[in-house]
C-alpha cells in the first residue's frame, strides 16, 4: 500500500512562484508515488477576513491552478476543506489536548497577531486545525515550504500527546522540504519570504501573471551595489533570483555558476525572466482551458470530497471512541 500524503494551500489571492517552488511543484512530482490528498484550506483562509464572493471564486480558481500545474484529479484528490466537516470536528477535539502555551509560542502567530488590530482567536487555533487536516487522513508525509516546519513539529507534538493520553490513534507525520526553493524571498524585499498577503506591486510573481508583467517585476527586483554576479559577495536579492532560476530550470550548482558568473545584472535578470516565463506559459495555457468549463472543477471538488470523506469519517469515529464520546 502507498503511504498517504497531505498538504494544503490557502485560497487567499493568486498563488505565487514561492508557493509553486516551495510546495506545489513537489506535489506534482510525488503524486504517483503516494496516495495524495491536496487541501484547498478555506477554513484557514477565514482566520483573516475574506470577502465572501471573492473567497468562493478563489477556491475554484485555485482548484484550476492545481490542475494546470499538473496534478491529475483522477489519481489524486483535490479537496475544499470546508466541504468535509470532519476537519473542523477533529480540530475541536485536538484543541482540547493542546496546551495554550504551545500555540502562543508559534512564530507565525506572534507576527500575525502583532500585525492586526482585532485578532480573531482563529489565528491562535490555526496550527491545531492544520494538525487536524494532517492527522485526519493519517498522513505519513507532509510536503511544505520551510515556513511551515514549526507548525509541522506542533502537529507531531499534538499527535503524540493525544496518543499518550487516549491510546494509539494517529500516524506520526514527517515533514518533507524541497531541496531548492524551500524559501523564495520577496523580489522587492529579499529579507522577507514571498507572501500572498504582502502588498508591494513588485513583491511576488503570480503563476498567472502576464509574461510582460513577470519580466517587468524581475527587472525591477532589488539587487545590491555590485555591477555583476559575484558568487562570493552577492547579496540576498541576487541569491534569491539565482535560486528561482535554479529551481525552475533544475540546473546544478555548477551549471548556475558557469552560466551566471560575471554576468551584468541587467543580463542576469533577463535570463532569469526568460526561464520563469518559459516555465509558466504552459501552465497558464492549461489554466485558460480548464476555467473555460467551471462545471468540471465543481465535479472534481465533489468527487474528491466523496472519496476522502470515507477516510476522514473513519478517523473521527476512532478519535471519538478513544475519547469516550458518543458515536453513531
Ligand atoms: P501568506 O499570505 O499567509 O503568507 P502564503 O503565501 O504563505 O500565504 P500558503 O497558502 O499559506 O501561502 O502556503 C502554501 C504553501 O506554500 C505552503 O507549503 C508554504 O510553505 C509554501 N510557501 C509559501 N510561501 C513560500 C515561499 N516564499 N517560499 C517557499 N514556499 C512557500
Ligand atoms: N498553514 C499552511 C496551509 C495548510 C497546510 C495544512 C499545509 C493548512 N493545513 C496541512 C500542510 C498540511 C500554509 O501553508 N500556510
Amino acid at each position: 500500500m502507498k503511504a498517504r500524503v497531505f498538504s494544503g494551500i490557502q485560497p487567499t489571492g493568486s498563488p505565487h512562484i514561492g508557493n509553486y517552488l516551495g510546495a506545489l511543484k513537489n506535489w506534482v512530482k510525488i503524486q504517483h508515488d503516494y496516495e495524495c490528498i491536496w487541501g484547498i484550506v478555506d477554513l484557514h483562509a477565514i482566520t483573516n477576513y475574506q470577502k465572501p464572493e471573492e473567497l468562493r471564486q478563489q477556491i475554484v480558481e485555485l482548484a484550476a491552478v492545481l490542475i494546470a500545474i499538473g496534478l491529475d484529479p483522477k489519481h489524486t484528490s483535490i479537496v475544499a476543506q470546508s466541504m468535509i466537516p470532519a476537519h473542523a470536528e477533529l480540530g475541536w477535539m485536538l484543541t482540547c489536548v493542546t496546551p495554550l502555551g504551545w500555540l502562543e509560542r508559534m512564530t507565525q502567530y506572534k507576527s500575525k497577531a502583532q500585525a492586526q488590530e482585532a485578532v480573531g482567536s482563529g489565528i491562535l487555533q490555526y496550527p491545531v486545525l492544520m494538525a487536524a487536516d494532517i492527522l485526519l487522513y493519517q498522513a505519513a508525509i507532509v510536503p511544505v515550504g520551510d515556513d511551515q516546519s514549526q507548525h509541522l513539529e506542533l502537529a507531531r507534538d499534538i499527535a503524540q500527546r493525544f496518543n499518550s493520553l487516549y491510546g494509539e490513534t494517529f500516524t506520526m507525520p514527517a515533514t518533507k522540504l524541497p531541496s531548492v526553493g524551500a524559501r523564495v524571498m520577496g523580489l522587492d524585499e529579499p529579507d522577507k519570504k514571498m507572501s500572498k498577503s504582502a502588498t508591494g506591486p513588485n513583491h511576488a510573481i503570480s503563476l498567472l501573471d502576464d509574461p510582460k508583467v513577470i519580466t517587468r517585476k524581475i527587472m525591477r527586483a532589488t539587487t545590491d551595489s555590485n555591477p555583476a554576479v559575484d558568487f562570493e559577495t552577492m547579496g540576498a536579492g541576487v541569491q534569491n533570483l539565482l535560486a528561482i532560476y535554479q529551481a525552475f530550470t533544475e540546473c546544478s550548482d555548477d551549471e548556475v555558476r558557469n552560466q551566471f558568473i560575471g554576468l551584468r545584472y541587467g543580463d542576469m535578470k533577463k535570463k532569469v525572466a526568460e526561464a520563469v516565463v518559459a516555465a509558466l506559459e504552459p501552465i497558464q495555457a492549461r489554466y485558460r482551458e480548464i476555467t473555460a468549463d467551471p462545471g468540471y472543477l465543481d465535479t472534481v471538488l465533489r468527487e474528491s470530497a466523496a472519496r476522502v470523506s470515507v477516510i476522514a469519517d473513519d478517523t473521527v469515529r476512532k478519535t471519538k471512541k478513544a475519547m469516550g464520546l458518543y458515536t453513531k
